[in-house]
């Protein structure tokens, strides 16, 4: 008999949350014949990520998942085989009265968020005891190799490279987004938070000569999903009102605003980008995958965790890069994230762009070789039983 799994997920704000959770749930069906209920709190991020989902349905199914909307006040359910609590939401108690008197009882896990630091290791896959006398398991994805690893869909690498090497796809894929770059430009994809300092690095892109070697200097389209970052990019063009469709130029600088795409365009969008500007963590995952160099936008925490995690990231990523390509993308990351002037930092990463490319490439294959994450969810559970 499949086993079922109830999935927890509250949106906090942005889609990261609902967009790990519906990605998991996904690949729980497809490649494992699970039976998975996703329980979502606010369907809004949801129907985004899911054009043709219904932001009032209380179930919808999409994908063989079962999309439920998760109500304040909680209606009884039969607990599933396994509950996973995403990023530390709360269960409705009632549901956990339920699941304590469930015979067999259900494996509890909480999902945790993404992190490079070290002690993750040590903490992964850990019992805690709850009052309500059941055990909580903490599952952490990470990169190292004691952790859960990453959300990677069976074949995702093999189609990414099929996608690389069928310029028609991609031409096709662009063409429907209403992208038609020019033969020579290079395409860089931009999905952020607010960056104050934004201005400074569309300048470089504008004026690209002053900012490569005459031989590297390249016209920049740069794609940018509707979202946070739109204030910024108006701010620096001097127009308001952007809105998907809008193209833009200021020198060698093209800019086209791009509606929100499903997933599983976003991943194509990535693939067919030589650059790309990701941020939170499923986007962060995706980009890697993508194999292309990046940089990160980390979701900031009020107690400025995330430069602990962002190092950690970096000790790990810039293993095998040379000491000044490895400086010089720590400094681009850095002054991203602090919302800096990118001016000196971007033009000394733009003389290590064809071995950041290698890099990424092989950093994305060497992860790769690690079990996905919902294959160890999965693992996890089969020993537990
Ligand atoms: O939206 P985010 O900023 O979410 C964040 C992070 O997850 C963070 O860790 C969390 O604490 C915070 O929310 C509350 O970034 P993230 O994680 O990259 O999620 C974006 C999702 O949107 C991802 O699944 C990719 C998807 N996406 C599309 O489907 N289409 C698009 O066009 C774009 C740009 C993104």
């Amino acid at each position: 008999m499949k086993a079922s799994w109830d999935i927890f997920c509250t949106a906090v704000d942005n889609f990261g949350d609902v967009g790990v959770t519906f990605r998991l749930a996904r690949q729980l069906v497809a490649e494992h014949d699970m039976k998975v209920r996703l329980w979502v709190d606010d369907l809004s991020a949801f129907v985004r990520l899911c054009p043709g989902a219904d932001a009032k349905a209380e179930l919808q199914w999409h994908d063989g998942v079962q999309v439920c909307f998760w109500p304040g006040d909680w209606q009884p359910a039969e607990p599933a085989d396994v509950v996973i609590e995403a990023f530390a939401c709360r269960l409705p108690p009632a549901y956990i009265e339920a699941m304590k008197a469930r015979n067999p009882r259900p494996l509890w896990l909480n999902l945790e968020y993404l992190s490079a630091e070290e002690w993750v290791t040590g903490c992964h896959g850990l019992p805690s005891l709850q009052s309500s006398g059941i055990q909580k398991f903490f599952f952490f994805p990470g990169f190292r190799p004691s952790t859960g690893g990453l959300l990677r869909e069976a074949g995702l690498i093999d189609r990414r490279h099929a996608f690389e090497q069928n310029p028609t796809a991609r031409q096709a894929f662009l063409a429907d987004l209403g992208i038609y770059p020019q033969a020579d430009a290079r395409l860089i994809s931009l999905f952020a938070y607010e960056h104050a300092g934004l201005g400074s690095w569309l300048d470089c892109l504008a004026h690209s000569q002053a900012h490569s070697s005459v031989q590297d200097a390249q016209p920049t389209h740069l794609l940018v999903p509707e979202g946070r970052i739109i204030s910024d990019v108006e701010r620096w063009l001097g127009v308001d009102g952007l809105r998907a469709g809008a193209v833009h130029v200021r020198g060698d600088l093209t800019i086209q605003v791009l509606p929100f795409v499903r997933q599983k365009d976003y991943d194509l969008l990535l693939w067919c980008c030589a650059f790309n500007v990701v941020r939170g963590e499923d986007s962060f995952v995706r980009g890697q995958w993508a194999g292309r160099p990046l940089i990160w936008h980390i979701y900031e925490q009020d107690d400025d965790a995330h430069w602990a995690k962002l190092d950690a990231f970096l000790e790990l990523y810039l293993a095998g890069l040379s000491e000044d390509a490895g400086q010089s993308l720590t400094q681009v990351w850095r002054n991203w994230n602090a919302g800096q002037d990118m001016t000196q930092s971007w033009s000394a990463l733009e003389k290590h762009r064809d071995e950041l490319t290698r890099h990424a490439e092989r950093w994305c294959l060497e992860r790769a070789l690690q079990d996905d994450l919902t294959t160890a969810l999965v693992q996890f559970y089969r020993n537990w039983i």
